[in-house]
């Protein structure tokens, strides 16, 4: 009995690994790590802000060519906003990609994502805000695409979103479900309609894995011979 209390309690602690893989694959979705894992630095292309005293700001903005997990692949930069033009959704940063300045500013970001099971399904979500009322003014492309290939504007985006200030006052959640075709996939967002520094507003970016075994099904996988045994045992003991 004791042995089955113990392949018990182990069942458990698998259960709960298979729990944690729902965790976010996303580095810095909500944009509010201002730290580089090698301790470098980032200044901003405006204003030269340097990316960690946006901890220490009440309100700021400033366009970087990378913030921690995601690089500009196209276009001026990443805008890093806090209190500019709204709250953000989650913390106090948030980005816009139709980013100053003026010329190609309509901007594409992007973060690989390692160690996808090729098949399992991903579910992206992320929240929106169009800043401006204008129609073609606040379009965001979402492409999903294996990391082996370079990132091309022709590239069919995955998903669209594209609204105005007056349809789409508040943040609105985004969500889309994704399949893995390779370990290794790029996840870019890119700006698109009239490239006037203003655009669509982005946070808190997070990518899980649907595809995890149900727990009643691994209870099942788990638990059947263990079940087998103790009852066997019960049998051999009652005889
Ligand atoms: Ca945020
Ligand atoms: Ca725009």
């Amino acid at each position: 009995m004791q042995k089955f209390i113990k392949s018990m309690a182990l069942a458990a602690g698998l259960l709960s690994v298979s729990t944690l893989s729902n965790a976010s694959l996303i580095i810095n979705g909500s944009f509010e790590q201002l730290t580089f894992g090698d301790q470098s630095s980032s200044i901003g292309a405006v204003h030269n802000t340097e990316l960690q005293s946006f901890n220490s700001k009440k309100r700021g903005w400033d366009v970087f060519s990378s913030l921690p997990g995601w690089t500009t692949i196209s276009g001026s930069g990443i805008e890093l906003q806090k209190n500019v033009v709204t709250k953000s959704q989650q913390g106090t940063n948030h980005v816009e990609l139709d980013s100053h300045r003026r010329g190609t500013s309509n901007s594409v970001m992007t973060q690989t994502v390692n160690s996808l099971t090729i098949g399992h399904d991903y579910l992206l979500e992320f929240y929106y805000k169009p800043r401006t009322n204008a129609l073609n003014d606040n379009g965001i492309n979402v492409y999903w695409y294996n990391s082996s290939l370079d990132f091309d504007l022709k590239m069919n985006a995955m998903f669209i979103a594209d609204s105005t200030r007056s349809v789409t006052p508040n943040w609105q959640k985004q969500s889309v479900h994704f399949t893995a075709t390779a370990s290794s996939m790029d996840l870019s967002f890119g700006s698109f309609g009239r490239q006037n520094t203003l655009g669509g507003l982005i946070d808190n970016v997070s990518l899980v894995d649907t595809t995890v075994v149900s727990e009643p099904s691994m209870l099942a996988i788990l638990f059947a011979p263990l079940s087998f045994l103790f009852f066997r045992r019960r049998k051999q003991q009652q005889k």
